[in-house]
């Protein structure tokens, strides 16, 4: 209103000037057009920023502890219960080819940092205090941020006195609610939990169970924060041993490993399916990104038919029984329903992407890829190999590594697999040909540019000073 009533005054003060009337109308107009441009352009132009400011995406990234691909419905499974899961790649995007690292520090690390863990990892249960994680990009972007589930990134009190406490709290990884097991003490996951909520270790009752009191902190959360963009990081306490019955199962007394996790499987989809139906609830489903996945193969105890073959549990292993992990995607309006891509996805991928999603500024040090333009289904960038370096306890053994894309797989020691023929590695190529000598190249490559040892295995920096 007040550039309206300058721009008038303007007017005003030419007309007084008694100059030529038909020069004065000529200017009104042009002033009077100037004005209905600027109320026209500049005017919905800033709503519309506003808009989009407050419409930034929430972000759920949701990883389940051991469970493999062939543990899911939408995956070909007709031995487990995923109805939720299902019905989100019914209604998004299911991933056919992602793959973690074997374990869960190394696939942690790189999820929350994007990189490969031959640049930044120290150390079973270490996320080291120097690194900036998915938490803090959000956090410093203006979301709300929350994390429930499993930490053992600090370095806990069962771990040898040289890497306890040497890793990170979950506040100092930009997470504001906090709802976690083993951050620095242990205790009981499932019943009976110890969980560390917001800041205090508090002890539940028998009855109680862990992974449902972390779903339903989130439930919470996500209701006090549906006005403002939110975060949420959801490392799932299911479905890793002890194989316990769950709230669901027919028995709390059942000892059968097997029944036991297949129960856990559908606890872990019903606490998904909590999740997506909360954000129908709140009406913010379609301005909410979620991705499900899992942190590395399931547990070498588990067997699962899937497509007519037994499945071992290949946790560990830098097979596709320990890496090839689930991923499905669900933005209502965003993302096209039923949809399937065999794009390569890395560990190091999720972070660029949620960042995009958000609008968040990529910083350019990452290995990941953002897949966002394949959630979307725009040309954008794809990957042509993954590498995995992996070395889990540095102080025994050597480290391992290999590079592969979705047929062939080449690892650091000259064993060279065609993964479509032999996908549980037991008939290495010795002389490759054909699509698997072009492949064999371009691996060999990716092997000599990646670095091949770490950069701070068995170090721990210091907390950098933030203001
Ligand atoms: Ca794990």
């Amino acid at each position: 209103m007040r550039q309206i009533v300058a721009d008038q005054q303007l007017i005003a003060v030419h007309s007084q000037a008694g100059q030529n009337q038909r020069r004065v109308r000529g200017r009104c107009w042009t002033a009077l057009g100037i004005l209905a441009a600027w109320l026209l352009a500049c005017w919905p132009a800033a709503t519309f920023a506003a808009d989009q400011a407050e419409r930034r995406p929430n972000v759920i990234v949701i990883m389940a502890d051991d469970i493999g691909a062939e543990c899911y419905g939408c995956y070909g499974s007709k031995q487990y219960r995923t109805p939720h899961i299902d019905r989100m790649a019914a209604t998004g995007m299911r991933f056919t080819h992602c793959y973690s690292q074997p374990l869960c520090t190394p696939s942690r690390v790189k999820l929350m940092t994007g990189l490969s863990n031959a640049r930044n990892y120290s150390a079973f249960s270490i996320l080291n205090r120097d690194q900036k994680t998915i938490g803090q990009y959000f956090k410093e972007a203006g979301y709300a941020t929350a994390v429930a589930g499993k930490w053992q990134l600090l370095g806990a009190e069962q771990y040898a006195p040289r890497f306890r406490g040497k890793g990170t709290w979950p506040q100092e990884a930009g997470f504001d609610h906090i709802c976690l097991w083993q951050v620095d003490r242990l205790g009981s996951r499932y019943w009976a939990p110890l969980l560390y909520v917001d800041g205090e270790n508090k002890s539940f009752g028998p009855d109680e169970y862990g992974p449902d009191i972390c779903c339903n902190y989130l439930l919470n959360f996500m209701e006090q924060h549906r006005d403002r963009p939110f975060f949420i990081y959801y490392p799932m306490i299911l479905v890793h041993a002890p194989f316990e019955p769950t709230p669901g199962s027919a028995s709390r007394e059942s000892k059968d490993d097997q029944q036991n996790f297949e129960d856990m499987v559908a606890q872990m989809d019903a606490q998904i399916g909590r999740i997506v139906a909360k954000t129908e609830e709140l009406g913010i489903a379609e301005n909410t990104l979620i991705l499900v996945t899992g942190d590395n193969g399931t547990h070498p105890r588990i067997r699962s038919v899937i497509n007519g073959q037994t499945v071992r549990g290949g946790k560990g292993r830098m097979t596709d029984a320990g890496t090839h992990v689930a991923l499905v995607a669900r933005w209502p309006g965003k993302i096209a329903a039923g949809s399937v891509s065999d794009a390569l996805v890395d560990f190091s991928d999720f972070l660029p992407t949620v960042l995009e999603a958000a609008g968040i500024e990529r910083p350019q040090h990452l290995d990941g890829v953002s897949f966002l333009s394949q959630l979307l289904g725009n040309p954008g960038p794809t990957r042509e190999w993954i590498y995995m370096w992996y070395w889990p306890r540095p102080e025994q053994g050597r480290p391992a590594r290999m590079a592969r894309d979705r047929r062939f797989k080449l690892y650091g020691d000259g064993r060279f697999y065609d993964l479509q023929a032999d996908p549980s590695e037991e008939h290495p190529i010795a002389e490759p040909t054909g699509e698997a000598l072009t492949a064999h190249a371009k691996l060999s490559k990716v092997l000599e540019t990646m670095p091949a040892e770490g950069a701070t295995v068995l170090r721990f920096p210091a907390r950098p000073k933030r203001q």
